[in-house]
């Protein structure tokens, strides 16, 4: 218990006393949780200095966004909120698209700020950095409280953790206004004050009906497939998922952050036939999977409808925590709702022992398919041209995620997203990390901070140059920390390409365009990393390895072909085009 300096009472009888910055440091502690991703200033820089003094890991940030997203995916890896802290107003601010990003992602975080004094703020006087913050993030995430009183903290942060761990995990705002940390109160009544959550993501049993209507479901299936999502990451049920997937026999499609949960290596990932299972299968099982835009919200013609609205022949089991979910785009015809850990149990007692495997045929057209993708993949991937391209790049990153499976993958872009998640195989659940439900630029370094942070291990980042943009200055917090992540950009000179050409001829570029050949490398060398400069596949092999081997924080710029990257990446469609005659 933390405990401020003894005070003497009235009665001279010296008197134990603590104060907010501790309670809120004890309340966490109690609570399992050691480490704090942030940003000091007005008013909890002591805040972070005390932290630290605590023992808990305080991890500062050059900028809150990072902060944010190393709190929500520490939260993803670990099924503890990630907590990210701020100061008032632009702080805030700052850290509030990473609460975003985390609840739509369903990652549990907690993002603590720093406010203004109240009176003031609500008599709108023009406090310092004053903002009614409470208000503002509201609508941006799942709950979110504030603690007036020293010995409301105890209630406060437990409600706070309840909030992000249970049901639906999601972002949750703790408003901790300045004079609340001075405040003081005796020691051992704020100690009692404290609450240990018990249970703080209580099972959710499903129901033996919704089970019995599943399991039918999926009796009566000629063409079964199942789709994985991240909520069956988080979950941390690998064991059982990957005995329902085997004993049922179903093949199966991870989706991005699902990929690893079974090796992608396993023989009934359906990955590589992706445009043929969706189409063709008759029933469906989504687990910790939900139908929105990447799963062209279970409709249209990946689906094997005629146009975008049609809905295909597909019938649904939907695995999923929350009970609002199923129906969302589609007829679910068997909602299984419950935590995905109960629901896989109930699912593995139900289909028993000798359960049938699917229709022979079934399981070779998806094979037929899967192989001559993969063949093809193969050939593309054996090419070596020059400049290196996408494919030649990722063909090493894929070889050397192979030989460190335990490696955490962190990923953003459009195309050195896309190709990576296509071309490089995981290994183990929960060690793909990316862009999630938005496709967001910007988690790159925070998410690897936190990786290197939560897991102890090596991290491979695989950045498009736009992308890393977002949260590059962040090199800076890898090389302070010493972490093992190796930065791999994938240098292409732009935003999808770096080819467009201002069409009026004037001196400004495209707006997709960048600095020609520039040396993200040297960012490295600027805080005593180790910068790269690759411009074949060898040499980046060899970067790369001995990223690995020396643990040290390392950038590679890897220069790709800037002719080779697409429009969006896979999501050209998505892009509304001009109704205006050229
Ligand atoms: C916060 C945010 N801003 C903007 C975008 C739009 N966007 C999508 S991908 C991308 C960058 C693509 O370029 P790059 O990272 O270099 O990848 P490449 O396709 O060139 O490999 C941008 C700006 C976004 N997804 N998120
Ligand atoms: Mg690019």
């Amino acid at each position: 218990m933390g405990t401020v300096e003894p005070q003497v009472a009235h009665s001279g009888a010296v008197q134990e006393v603590t104060d907010g910055f501790h309670l809120v440091i004890d309340a966490l502690k109690l609570n399992g949780i050691d480490t704090i991703f942030g940003l000091p200033g007005i008013p909890i820089t002591d805040f972070t200095r005390m932290a630290q003094a605590a023992g808990m890991r305080v991890i500062s940030f050059r900028h809150e966004q990072n902060a944010g997203n190393a709190a929500a995916i520490a939260g993803f890896m670990t099924q503890k909120p990630g907590i990210c802290l701020t100061v008032s107003a632009p702080g805030f601010l700052n850290g509030l698209t990473a609460l975003a990003n985390a609840t739509t992602n369903c990652f549990p975080m907690i993002l603590i700020s720093g406010s203004s004094e109240r009176e003031i703020v609500d008599l709108q006087q023009g406090d310092y950095e004053e903002m009614d913050q409470l208000a503002i993030a509201k609508p941006l995430c799942k709950a979110a409280f504030r603690v007036l009183h020293a010995e409301d903290i105890g209630v406060g942060v437990a409600r706070a953790i309840r909030a992000a761990l249970s049901g639906r995990p999601g972002g949750v705002y703790l408003d901790l206004p300045a004079k609340l940390f001075a405040q003081t109160m005796d020691a051992e009544a704020g100690k009692k004050s404290l609450i240990k959550v018990v249970d703080p993501a209580p099972k959710q049993i499903p129901g033996p009906d919704a089970v019995k209507r599943a399991v039918d479901l999926l009796k009566g299936a000629k063409k079964p497939l199942i789709v994985l999502g991240k909520g069956a990451a988080y979950a941390q049920a690998d064991a059982d998922i990957r005995a329902l997937v085997e004993k049922t026999g179903i093949p199966y499609l991870p989706m991005s952050m699902a990929k690893g949960l079974l090796p992608d290596t396993h023989e009934q990932c359906a990955s590589a036939a992706r445009s043929f299972v969706l189409p063709e299968a008759d029933v469906v099982m989504l687990i910790g999977a939900r139908l929105n835009w990447l799963l062209s919200h279970g409709k249209g013609k990946t689906w094997g409808g005629k146009d975008h609205k049609e809905w295909g022949g597909q019938q649904f089991i939907q695995i999923d925590i929350s009970p609002q979910e199923a129906d969302s785009n589609v007829r679910i015809d068997a909602p299984l709702v419950g935590d995905i850990g109960s629901c896989v149990s109930a699912l593995l007692v139900a289909i028993g022992s000798n359960w049938p495997k699917p229709e022979a045929q079934w399981i070779a057209a998806v094979a037929e398919r899967k192989n001559k993708n993969i063949a093809k993949m193969a050939e593309t991937l054996a090419k070596n041209p020059v400049p290196m391209n996408f494919h030649s790049a990722l063909a090493v990153v894929r070889d050397i995620v192979k030989a460190n499976p335990d490696a955490c993958l962190v990923n953003e872009g459009a195309n050195a997203l896309d190709f990576t998640r296509s071309i490089v195989d995981m290994y183990k659940p929960r060690r793909r990390l990316d862009v999630g439900t938005w496709g967001i630029m910007g988690i790159g370094m925070g998410f690897s901070v936190a990786a290197a942070v939560v897991s102890g291990g090596p991290v491979i980042a695989v950045e498009g140059d736009s992308a890393f943009g977002f949260s590059g200055m962040e090199v800076e917090t890898l090389c302070r920390y010493n972490l093992p992540v190796c930065v791999v950009i994938m240098n292409n000179n732009g935003v999808y390409r770096g080819t467009d050409v201002n069409p009026t001829g004037g001196p400004d570029v495209a707006p997709t365009v960048f600095v020609k050949g520039a040396r993200y490398d040297k960012l490295m060398d600027a805080f005593g990393g180790v910068g790269v400069h690759a411009t074949t596949p060898a040499e980046l092999r060899k970067a790369m390895e001995e990223a690995l081997r020396s643990r040290k924080p390392t950038l590679i710029n890897a220069v790709i072909d800037e002719t080779a990257g697409t429009e969006s990446g896979r999501i050209t469609s998505l892009n509304p085009t001009s109704g205006k005659k050229k």
